[in-house]
């Protein structure tokens, strides 16, 4: 694990979690396995439909409400089981949710965010694991701007933690040039889950 923040909250970095074999085999069990669906979020009061898409797992099926729409979790594929033991094994964490994101290309991301929704644990810490292509992730700083970037290889695990949410942002920027699948995992905990 190294750290990337420090300040204001925390982000840590591990490659490699998985062997190659085993994260290329995560990677296309993930694709073929899980229910993708295409996101609807709100930007500057207009609905927007995703390219990018997503799917959720939890503990137990329940209704998640962001960005104005409830998303409806299902109960961990194997495949996710998998993932989520490996991250509970590093972490000495337990999650209950996770939401997953495919992106089809480069050309799909997500733009500046944090994760802190009252729906999550406030100042829990969320564990992302990626497969498939290698992409820019960027966090930036709520107050000072600062900005500090990262590429998420595959296998990669990032933790953010403490009063990362609080504090910064942090954002998928569009890569032209990558033209593969990429899937991220972000194991959350969730309060108020309602089924
Ligand atoms: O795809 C990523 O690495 C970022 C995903 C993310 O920030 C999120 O799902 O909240
Ligand atoms: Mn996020």
């Amino acid at each position: 694990m190294f750290k990337i923040i420090s300040q204001d909250g925390e982000a840590c970095y591990r490659a490699q979690i998985f062997d190659e074999i085993t994260a290329q085999n995560h990677f296309e069990n993930l694709l073929r396995e899980v229910n993708f669906v295409s996101d609807r979020v709100k930007i500057f009061g207009k609905i927007i439909t995703t390219a990018r898409q997503v799917a959720w797992f939890g503990d137990q099926e329940f209704n998640y409400r962001y960005s104005g729409f409830d998303h409806h979790a299902v109960y961990w594929s194997e495949t996710l089981k998998l993932i989520k033991q490996r991250v509970e094994d590093i972490t000495q964490e337990k999650f209950n949710s996770c939401l997953v994101n495919l992106y089809h290309d480069g050309s799909e991301a997500m733009g500046w965010h944090s994760d802190d929704e009252k729906t999550i644990v406030t100042n829990s810490t969320i564990a992302s694991v990626s497969f498939g292509a290698t992409r820019r992730f960027l966090f930036k700083h709520k107050v000072s701007k600062e900005l500090v970037e990262i590429n998420l290889e595959p296998a990669s695990l990032l933790l953010m933690s403490g009063e990362i949410q609080r504090n910064w942002l942090h954002s998928l920027p569009k890569m032209a040039k990558v033209k593969s699948p990429r899937i991220n995992l972000t194991f959350r905990k969730m309060v108020q889950q309602s089924v």
